[in-house]
């Protein structure tokens, strides 16, 4: 009877626990999902024609969504601090980076994760450095970020020439 009364208790907060932690799990998981299941990988094109050195340019996904980038200043200089702003609408960003790449020559690991400052827009600031050959061709690659989706913008503008 004693030994009895001392288990019951024990095993039913075992159970409790087990519980506890299964609901914990399912919780977790729920929460992560979006994280966990495979992303989209979506390439939107921008608009043709459109320079980044004389204005901003955006891209239409065929959901509507749109991407725009804008780079100040313009001209856009090397070694000079860049105001990089993107306007996201028709989608929600969780995450928005934008990255910096040579066309034809490596010019190392250049991108910056944009800040959050509501109704779309994401801020940041990034900086070119100087290229040997003097001007060059850059890849500016917004990336957006969304519960299913990750969505790049590859925006072409030739710098320093
Ligand atoms: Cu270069």
């Amino acid at each position: 009877m004693t030994e009895e009364s001392s288990r019951a208790p024990g095993s039913s907060l075992v159970t409790l626990a087990m519980i506890a932690l299964l609901v914990g799990i399912a919780g977790a998981g729920y929460y992560w999902s979006p994280l966990l299941l495979p992303k989209a990988d979506v390439t939107a094109p921008p608009q043709a024609g459109c320079d980044l050195q004389r204005q901003a340019c955006a891209a239409v996904l065929p959901d509507g969504a749109r991407i725009e980038l804008s780079i100040a200043p313009r001209p856009i200089p090397i070694l000079t601090p860049l105001r990089v702003e993107v306007a996201v609408t028709g989608i929600e960003a969780r995450k928005v980076e934008v990255d910096f790449a040579g066309e034809t020559m490596n010019m190392g690991y250049n991108r910056t994760a944009l800040a959050a400052t509501g109704s779309g827009r994401h801020i940041g600031e990034a900086s070119l450095p100087v290229c040997v050959s003097g001007g060059m061709n850059w890849v500016v690659t917004v990336q957006v970020e969304t519960g299913r989706q990750r969505i790049a913008v590859p925006y072409r503008v030739a710098v320093g020439f």
